[in-house]
């Protein structure tokens, strides 16, 4: 993340972050929405024989959004350069799987039925993930077509945030104990020693780096001033 004085022009709050200069379109705080926002990126990608592929991240809650079914049929349907990259971590905020949607129903199978070439992986696993993107991205850039990869994983903490809530009491506490032995974080860092690394140093470093980062990023917006309502509104500064 480069910080640009322009930055501190935005109204816009942690659901909004843009970073074009790195291709980073941006996130919004409409579950579902940035979903046809991608694919009218990988539109004019491909419009203008661009080599860039267009990756969308998304959860399981997002694939029940009407928009999810009408960007696959047009992702398919113009063989768009994109990437429907699917988290799948079993809640919805503090609704599980099994209240929003049937057995039955099966995300990569809705994929395949559009014609979109599907991959799916233990996403807690970080070798698998590379793997699984790996194949992802090679279909997409060399058949120039689209494809969906879903990743089952699950988080072990708030909704949003770093903090714990299990004193809301809408997990299991047998799944909570499943899942925190299987732990994305402690895979990767056991991964990490597996390949000769010393994880607490590396660890250290990568949290003194990105504490100074945030600490610069907080320093330029605190000594900013507000934006005047038309440099906020201007696309120039998003
Ligand atoms: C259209 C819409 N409905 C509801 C919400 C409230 N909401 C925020 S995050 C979220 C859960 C989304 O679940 P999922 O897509 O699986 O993503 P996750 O948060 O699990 O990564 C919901 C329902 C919202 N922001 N937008």
């Amino acid at each position: 993340m480069v910080l640009k004085k322009d930055v501190a022009a935005a109204w816009g709050g942690s659901m909004h972050l843009i970073d074009k200069d790195c291709g980073f379109e941006g996130a919004t705080a409409i579950v579902g929405n940035t979903i046809p926002i991608a694919n009218g990126i990988a539109l004019s990608q491909k419009l203008s024989n661009q080599d860039n592929i267009t990756v969308v991240c998304l959860g399981e809650g997002a694939t029940e959004e009407g928009v999810f079914y009408e960007t696959l049929n047009l992702a398919s349907l113009k063989q768009l350069p994109i990437m429907f990259f699917v988290e799948n971590n079993r809640y919805s905020v503090y609704s599980p799987l099994n209240v929003r949607q049937s057995n039955e129903r099966s995300i990569t199978k809705i994929a395949e039925a559009h014609g979109i070439r599907t991959f799916s992986g233990d996403g807690n696993k970080a070798e698998e993930v590379i793997d699984v993107c790996r194949l992802a991205t090679e279909h997409v850039r060399k058949k120039h077509q689209p494809c969906l990869i879903e990743l089952s994983t699950y988080r072990c903490l708030e909704h949003c945030g770093p903090n714990n809530d299990d004193h809301l009491h809408y997990r299991p506490e047998e799944e909570l104990a499943y899942w925190s032995k299987n732990d994305v974080i402690q895979n990767t860092k056991l991964l990490i020693t597996q390949y000769g690394l010393e994880v607490e140093k590396l660890e250290q470093k990568v949290k003194a780096e990105t504490t100074t980062k945030l600490d610069d990023a907080f320093a330029l917006v605190k000594h900013s001033s507000l934006p005047s309502l038309e440099r906020s509104s201007s696309y120039e500064y998003a």
